[in-house]
C-alpha cells in the first residue's frame, strides 16, 4: 500500500502541475464548439471533462493509460498458468500509469484480499428485499448499505484537508473494489441458488476467487473468463453513463460508495450496461426461431432485416462513440475460438458477426454497424453455466467499479471542481441558433 501510494503521490504532483499550468496559461483556449445537434443529442464528442485513467479512440477503443487492451493483456500480469492479464493488475495501472511487477500486483492482490469482508449489516438489507429484486438493484443497494463504513465521509466530517482527499479516497476505494465480488456473489447465489455462499479463498486472485464464489463452474477456464472478462470491462474513460454518473455524484465530493451506488444505476439502463443482458436474450431468441438450423451469414441477414425493417434495434451492435468493432469484442472472440469454438451459442454469435454490419450499414442510420463487447460476453458466461441473463450486469459491474474507483481517486488527486454545465430550454437554444 505504501508503494502504490508513493506512486500516486509522484504522479499526482506531476498531473497537478500540469493543471495549474493550463489554468494559468492556456485558461482561455477554445478546444472546441458545441454545436445545436451536441447539445440536444447528449453532449456527444464535446470535451468538457477530464478523465486521467483511460482514453476511448473511436477507431482502436479503449487504451488504459495509453496502452491499449491488446498491450494491457501481455504486458500485464498474469495467474500462475493463466494466459490472459489480471484485472487488479489493469486496476494498479489505472491508479498508478504503470505496468505492475509481478511481485507488486502479488501484494495488491493480497491487499485486496484484506478489504474483503463485508458488514453482516449488508447482507442483512440485502435480505429484506423481495427475492426478484433485479440484481442490479440489490448492488446498488449494497452499496449504498455499505456506505456507514465510508472512511471519505468520515475523515471530511472531521474536517479533513483537501490535499488529504485521495488519499483516503483510495481506502474507500480499495475497500469497495476488494467488497465488490463478495457482494455481487453473495446476490447470485441469494437470488438464484440456495442462498449459501462458497468460502472465500484468498489464495486465488481477485478474478479467480469471484468466479469460484459464483459456485457454477470448477473449470480453470472459467476463472480465465473471468479474469479476462473483469480486465477488459474495468473502465472506458469518463463520458459513458456510469462513469460520468459517478464523477459528476462524486465531485459534490460525496463520498465513493454514494458515487458508485449512483453510477451502477445508470450501468442498470438498457443502452448501456444491461445491453449484455438483453444481448444474450436476444441470441437465445434466435437460436429458438432458427428452430435447430445451423446459423450461417445467409440465415443471420435474413433475420436481422426482418428485424432491422420493423424498427427494431439489434443488442450488442453500435456504439455512441466507437466507430469500429470493439477490441473488447475481438478479444473474447479470440478466447471463445480457441476454448469453444463449437459451442452452437457460439456459431450464432460468429455468423451475426459476419451478417450484421452490412445489414445496418445497409439501413444506412446506424453510424457504427460493428459489435460491441456486450454482443460477445453473454455467450461466453453462458457456454460456462453461468446463464441467469438478469446477473450479467452484475459482472460488468465488479469490473467497472475499478475504473469508476480509479476515476474517482484521480479526480480528488489533482482537486476537479463540482461539475456544473450550463443546460438551456430549447427556446434559448432557437434564439442562440438563430443569432448565428
Ligand atoms: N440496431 C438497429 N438500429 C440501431 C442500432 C442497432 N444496433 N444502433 C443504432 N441504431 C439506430 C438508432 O436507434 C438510431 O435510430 P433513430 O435515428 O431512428 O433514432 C440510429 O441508428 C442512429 O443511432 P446512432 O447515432 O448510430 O447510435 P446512438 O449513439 O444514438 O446509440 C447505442 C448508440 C449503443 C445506444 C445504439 O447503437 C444501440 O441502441 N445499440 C444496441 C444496444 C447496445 O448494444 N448497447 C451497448 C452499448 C455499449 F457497449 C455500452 O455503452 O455499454
Amino acid at each position: 500500500l505504501v508503494a502504490l501510494k508513493g506512486k500516486i503521490a509522484k504522479l499526482a504532483k506531476e498531473k497537478s502541475a500540469q493543471k495549474a499550468d493550463l489554468l494559468k496559461n492556456k485558461a482561455d483556449v477554445v478546444i472546441g464548439e458545441v454545436s445545436v445537434e451536441q447539445c440536444i443529442n447528449g453532449g456527444r464528442s464535446v470535451k468538457m471533462m477530464v478523465t486521467e485513467t483511460s482514453d476511448l479512440d473511436a477507431n482502436t477503443g479503449i487504451s488504459y493509460r495509453g496502452k491499449s487492451l491488446y498491450e494491457c493483456n501481455k504486458e500485464l500480469p498474469k495467474a500462475p498458468g493463466g494466459e490472459v492479464a489480471l484485472p487488479e493488475a489493469a486496476f494498479w495501472l489505472l491508479l498508478t500509469g504503470e505496468v505492475p511487477t509481478d511481485a507488486e500486483c502479488r501484494a495488491f492482490t493480497e491487499e485486496l484480499h484484506r478489504r474483503s469482508a463485508v458488514p453482516q449489516s449488508v447482507f442483512a438489507t440485502l435480505a429484506t428485499l423481495p427475492k426478484d429484486t433485479h440484481p442490479m438493484t440489490q448492488l446498488s443497494v449494497a452499496m449504498l448499505a455499505m456506505q456507514p463504513d465510508s472512511k471519505f465521509a468520515h475523515k471530511y466530517d472531521q474536517g479533513m484537508k483537501k490535499g488529504e482527499y485521495w488519499e483516503v479516497a483510495l481506502e474507500d476505494a480499495l475497500d469497495l473494489v476488494a467488497k465488490m465480488p463478495v457482494v455481487a456473489a453473495q446476490i447470485y447465489r441469494s437470488t438464484f441458488k440456495d442462498g449459501k455462499l462458497p468460502a472465500y479463498d484468498a489464495k486465488l486472485d481477485w478474478a479467480a476467487n469471484y468466479a469460484q464464489m459464483l459456485g457454477v463452474n470448477s473449470d480453470e477456464k472459467f476463472k480465465e473468463v473471468t479474469r479476462l472478462y473483469l480486465m477488459l470491462h474495468a473502465d472506458h474513460e469518463g463520458g459513458s453513463v456510469s462513469a460520468h454518473t459517478a464523477h459528476l455524484v462524486g465531485s459534490a465530493l460525496s463520498d465513493p460508495y454514494y458515487a458508485w451506488a449512483a453510477g451502477l444505476c445508470g450501468l442498470a439502463g438498457p443502452l448501456h450496461g444491461l445491453a449484455n443482458q438483453e444481448c444474450i436474450s436476444w441470441l437465445l431468441e434466435a437460436q429458438k426461431d432458427l428452430g435447430g438450423q445451423k446459423p450461417t451469414k445467409e440465415l443471420l441477414t435474413a433475420y436481422a432485416e426482418k428485424m432491422v425493417a420493423s424498427g427494431k434495434v439489434i443488442p450488442g451492435f453500435g456504439h455512441a462513440v466507437l466507430r469500429n468493432t470493439d477490441p473488447r469484442y475481438m478479444l473474447e472472440r479470440e478466447f471463445a475460438l480457441k476454448n469453444c469454438p463449437d459451442d452452437p451459442l457460439f456459431q450464432l454469435v460468429d455468423a451475426c458477426y459476419q451478417a450484421i454490419p452490412a445489414v445496418l450499414e445497409k439501413g444506412g442510420k446506424v453510424k457504427n454497424p460493428f459489435p460491441n463487447v456486450d454482443a460477445h460476453s453473454g455467450q461466453l458466461m453462458h457456454f460456462y453455466s453461468l446463464k441467469e441473463q438478469n446477473y450479467y450486469t452484475v459482472v460488468f459491474a465488479v469490473s467497472r467499479a475499478m475504473g469508476v474507483m480509479a476515476q474517482y481517486v484521480w479526480a480528488r488527486a489533482i482537486g476537479l471542481p463540482i461539475e456544473r454545465p450550463k443546460s438551456v430550454p430549447l427556446d434559448v437554444l432557437a434564439k442562440l441558433a438563430n443569432k448565428k
